[in-house]
């Protein structure tokens, strides 16, 4: 299967939409771990931004990259969604890439997962103001709010969002989760979230975590 990746990695770099695409069938056929996939994917697309940033790549080539991973999305989604089904009631979540930032794969994933996982997603789009995050955690009284940044700008948005939680009174009942390729630990530090990762598995174990400990809580 090894060499399957690096195909999968080379198609993306070469910007072969159907051989990757053809690599990917053959892949889910094969019973490889979609996740597996997705991570190939996310490296693959790691390093064309890189190449972007040295000025060897275009935002032609950004682009491009970026229909060929929507449409292995599209493929992968039935079996991320079938790996094991849980009731409906796992948690409310507010998800947006904040103001500044317009990327959306990631979210995308991370959130249709979560659906998958039984989570109630109230997905805000791209680009999201921060004062339109903390309403829509208001309006819906969930208890946690998920950001994606894959841009630095991003970082001060978040940062926006978390204080208009302090004064709105709701950060102590909001969990805060970030993720996306700009994030790190240090960040979340930095910027006061609570949780940081950039795997959706474990994402949804800390929501999960967070959402068993506070309904324990409340029962007490
Ligand atoms: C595809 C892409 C685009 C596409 C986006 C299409 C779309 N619909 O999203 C397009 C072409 C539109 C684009 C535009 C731009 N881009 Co761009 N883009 C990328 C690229 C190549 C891949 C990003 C991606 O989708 N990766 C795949 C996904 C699956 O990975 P991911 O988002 O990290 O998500 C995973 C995890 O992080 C996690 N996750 C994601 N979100 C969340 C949220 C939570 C809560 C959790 C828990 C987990 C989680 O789950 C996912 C599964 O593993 C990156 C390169 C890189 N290193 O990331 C550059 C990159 C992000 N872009 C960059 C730039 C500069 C831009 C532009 C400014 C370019 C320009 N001059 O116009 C614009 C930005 C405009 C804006 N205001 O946002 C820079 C950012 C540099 C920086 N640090 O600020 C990068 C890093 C490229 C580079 N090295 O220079 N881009």
């Amino acid at each position: 299967m090894g060499n399957m990746e690096d195909r999968l990695k080379q198609a993306f770099l070469e910007m072969k939409r159907q051989v990757a695409l053809d690599i990917v069938e053959k892949m889910i056929h094969s019973d490889a771990d979609p996740l597996l996939i997705l991570g190939t994917c996310r490296e693959a697309m790691e390093e064309i931004g890189n190449k972007f940033e040295t000025g060897e790549f275009f935002l032609s080539e950004l682009i491009h990259s970026a229909e060929v991973f929507k449409a292995i999305s599209k493929m992968l989604e039935p079996h991320l969604i079938s790996r094991e089904e849980q009731e409906d009631t796992a948690g409310v979540v507010v998800f947006g890439t904040p103001k500044g930032d317009i990327h959306d794969l990631g979210k995308n994933i991370v959130a249709t997962m979560m659906k998958a996982q039984g989570f109630r997603i109230h997905d805000m789009g791209v680009d999201v103001p921060p004062e339109r995050l903390v309403e829509e955690v208001q309006r819906t009284g969930a208890p946690i709010l998920a950001l994606s940044a894959l841009i630095t700008p991003a970082f001060v948005s978040i940062e926006a969002a978390i204080s208009l939680l302090e004064k709105n009174g709701l950060r102590e009942r909001t969990f805060v989760i970030i993720g996306g390729g700009v994030t790190t630990e240090m960040a979340r530090k930095e910027l006061g979230a609570d949780a940081q990762t950039l795997d959706p598995t474990k994402a949804i174990r800390l929501c999960r975590h967070y959402i068993e400990r506070e309904s324990r809580l409340s029962t007490q």
